[in-house]
């Protein structure tokens, strides 16, 4: 019974849990053959531009992370367990200019998504490199995605290639198309007039 609250309490309202792991996304997933061409990038409101090319991310501290993830779609997905890299050890690299307060995620193919700066920076954001023990596969953000497990799951890039720091707050691709700026499934921000 104390079990069944509990897991009652972590699935937000409207949403039903899946133990499968839906694929969900606009455009293709893209394919890598040599990731010697990948870099991940941070620029925007920092002192000076950062550029980690796939070994040099790779070489990052992991972690492992265990969460629940939420899609707007109503589908939550209990217990995952990742391993990445931790937004911290990423930002000891980075010098970020005191405007910076927004953060615009940009994957490949120009797709976007934007969330405030403490939302990126808290503990439980990360880079995702495993799923489930495994790499993660190509259609759920190979070779690193980004996940924000406290807001909706599209906040969450998949593909990631770089991050921008803003003072002010901009849409990106599904924000642009109707989805709330902020996103929190506790509090049903699912469309821009919820
Ligand atoms: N680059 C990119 N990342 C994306 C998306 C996308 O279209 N492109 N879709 C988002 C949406 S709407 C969801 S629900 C999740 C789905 O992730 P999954 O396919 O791993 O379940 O990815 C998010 N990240
Ligand atoms: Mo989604």
């Amino acid at each position: 019974m104390s079990e069944l609250t509990g897991i009652r309490d972590r699935v937000p309202p409207g949403q039903r849990v899946t133990t499968g792991f839906p694929v969900l996304h606009h455009g293709d997933v893209p394919r890598y053959g040599d990731l010697g061409r990948w870099t991940l990038k941070i620029f925007g409101l920092v002192e000076e531009d950062v550029e980690f090319t796939y070994e040099a991310f790779m070489q990052l501290p992991r972690r492992e992370f265990a969460n629940d993830i939420h899609c707007v779609t109503t589908w939550s997905k209990l217990d995952n367990v990742w391993e990445g890299v931790a937004v911290s050890d990423v930002m000891e690299r980075v010098k970020l200019k005191p405007e910076a307060k927004y953060v615009m995620l940009h994957a490949e193919q120009g797709w976007t998504t934007n969330l405030p700066l403490a939302d990126f920076l808290k503990e439980t954001s990360f880079f995702a490199l495993k799923h489930g023990g495994q790499p993660l596969a190509p259609e759920h953000g190979f070779p690193v995605r980004m996940v924000v497990p406290h807001l909706y799951f599209w906040k969450s890039a998949k593909w990631l290639r770089a991050i921008e720091f803003r003072a002010t707050d901009k849409p990106g691709f599904w924000e642009r198309n109707g989805y709330h700026m902020y996103g929190d499934p506790f509090r049903e921000q699912r469309y821009d007039f919820d």
